[in-house]
């Protein structure tokens, strides 16, 4: 049995929840045998500082250290490898960002990166690191979807069968649950009942995941949800497949196993989806099953942006949509996103109009929505030179910390939301008249959501329709 040692480094922001991405790699080795500790330096009641975090795993002497690093932490999850690097024979970086960059960890003092969905490959590396140094160093090259100082695996990561992975719920005990909730109840995530997406938008960093489409059996899902609601009295299930609604058989067997469970009686559940793949009577059916809030992706109200960014949606799409999510008594969610390099005061003004249209069908828009050019992205590549922001996740400056969320009140948390910090980096170098529309539409989306969260205190419907 191997020890583990699980860190999730600081965040710009809190997280409320453990990382499911992390549960799963926890979950994965405690079902082989391994004993795992996660440390989140990210978790909203988090108290643990870096010093702390190195004094943990000196204490815990454990024989493999794994990191999940997003573009986000990447550079605090570098410094705190240079000091964990005493501390363990085998430091391995797992996550979205050395999917994308594994020969960057490997230069920042890690052994190992493991390139896409981690569940084997952790266990294979715990196996190896109980048998020491020379058995790590030969070891290795052998592994799956592992890029290493030694050597590198076959290629790996795109798990077909997602059936026979132990639920991420069986790995609660590893997290520290004071981390997110005083009271010391964990309080759980959402659920994935499919990883990848059929879509190609080229601003889009789900590389863990990838296009490859694949879903769970629903008598898989259907067990988790089971073992959550008996277990932990979860009776709310956020869905947070990229594209819940992609095939539609599964689907309807999937909604129809729901309303057949007894257990589940009463349940509801939040999905996110693309437009253009979910009809109205879609829609119903998902309401009938429990379905009370479903998140639109559409980004822009401009056909070309919508082209160029290969959304593979028109806004027609969206707006029937959301008309119909509402009709069927669904929390609306849409999602727009500002600043693409092609986008000028034009194009924004269609996107700000489409956003008026549907501001009375929708609940809710996502919050700011700058964009971020992350590695791996179409956009990065074709943009960073010539803007000169290649690497920028490794300038402290470029990664600031935001304002705790979680400990401010509803009238700090409207304020904060109504300014995007992303604005602020510039990377795109946007005109005066640019930054101040996007300024605009940022405030739009805000004073909207304000706008619905008031409407609930004061016992209203949510939208204004
Ligand atoms: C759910 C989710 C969230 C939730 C997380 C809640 C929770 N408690 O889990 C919330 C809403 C908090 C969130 C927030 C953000 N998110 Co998010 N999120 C997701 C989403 C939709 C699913 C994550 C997931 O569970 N995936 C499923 C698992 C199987 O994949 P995984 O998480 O990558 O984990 C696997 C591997 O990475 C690997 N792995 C992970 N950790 C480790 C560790 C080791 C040691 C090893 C070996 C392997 C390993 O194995 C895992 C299992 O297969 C993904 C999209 C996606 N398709 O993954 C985006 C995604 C991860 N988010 C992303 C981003 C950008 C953000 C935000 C910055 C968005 C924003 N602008 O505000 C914030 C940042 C949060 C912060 N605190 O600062 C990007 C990350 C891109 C990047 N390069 O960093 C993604 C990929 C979305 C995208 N399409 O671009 N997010
Ligand atoms: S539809 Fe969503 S998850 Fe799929 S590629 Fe586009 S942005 Fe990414």
């Amino acid at each position: 049995m191997a020890k583990v040692l699980l860190i999730l480094p600081h965040l710009p922001q809190r997280m409320g929840a453990p990382y499911l991405g992390q549960q799963y790699v926890a979950a994965s080795l405690i079902a082989a045998g391994h004993e795992v500790k996660c440390l989140d330096l990210a978790a909203v009641h988090n108290t643990l500082d870096e010093d702390a975090a190195v004094r943990e795993a000196e204490g815990f002497r454990p024989h493999l250290v794994g990191m999940t690093l997003f573009t986000l932490n990447a550079l605090h999850g570098y410094r705190l490898a240079r000091r964990l690097r005493h501390a363990t024979p085998l430091l391995v970086a797992g996550g979205p960002h050395p999917t994308v960059l594994p020969e960057e960890p490997l230069a920042h003092g890690f052994d190992a990166s493991v390139v896409g969905e981690g569940e084997h490959a952790i266990v294979a590396l715990a196996a190896l690191a109980e048998r020491g140094a020379d058995a790590i160093a030969a070891g290795l090259p052998d592994i799956r979807g592992v890029r290493s100082v030694h050597g590198d695996g076959p290629p790996g990561g795109v798990l077909d069968d997602l059936d026979g992975l132990p639920y991420p719920l069986t790995s609660y005990p590893a997290f520290d649950a004071r981390a997110y909730s005083p009271d010391g109840l964990v309080v759980p995530g959402g659920m994935m009942t499919s990883r990848g997406c059929p879509a190609r938008c080229t601003f889009c960093a789900n590389y863990v995941t990838g296009r490859a489409y694949r879903f769970r059996s629903t008598e898989d899902i259907l067990g988790e949800m089971v073992a959550l609601s008996e277990r932990h009295g979860v009776l709310h299930f956020p869905f947070w497949d990229d594209a819940f609604t992609a095939r539609r058989p599964r689907l309807n067997a999937l909604c129809d196993a729901i309303e057949a469970e007894p257990s589940l009686a009463g349940c509801t559940w939040t999905c996110i989806t693309p437009g253009n793949m979910v009809r109205p009577e879609d829609l119903r059916r998902m309401r009938a099953a429990g379905c009370v809030a479903i998140n639109f992706g559409i980004e822009s109200g401009d056909y070309n942006i919508l082209r160029v960014i290969q959304k593979g949606q028109r806004p027609e799409h969206v707006k029937a949509a959301v008309r119909a999510a509402k009709e069927a008594g669904m929390v609306t969610i849409v999602n727009f996103m500002f600043g693409f390099p092609e986008e000028g005061v034009e194009e924004l003004g269609r996107t700000l109009a489409l956003m008026e249209e549907l501001a009375p069908d929708t609940d809710y828009f996502n919050n700011r929505g700058v964009l971020m050019p992350f590695p791996g992205t179409a956009i990065y590549d074709a943009h960073h030179e010539r803007y000169g922001f290649t690497d920028w996740w490794l300038d402290p400056a470029r990664v600031p910390d935001e304002p705790d969320a979680f400990g401010l009140s509803p009238e700090e948390t409207a304020a904060l939301l109504e300014r995007d910090p992303t604005l602020d980096q510039d990377f795109f170098r946007y005109s005066e008249p640019v930054r101040e529309l996007i300024a605009r539409c940022v405030r739009f989306k805000a004073r909207h959501n304000q706008g619905t969260l008031d409407r609930l205190r004061r016992g209203l419907a949510p939208s204004a329709a």
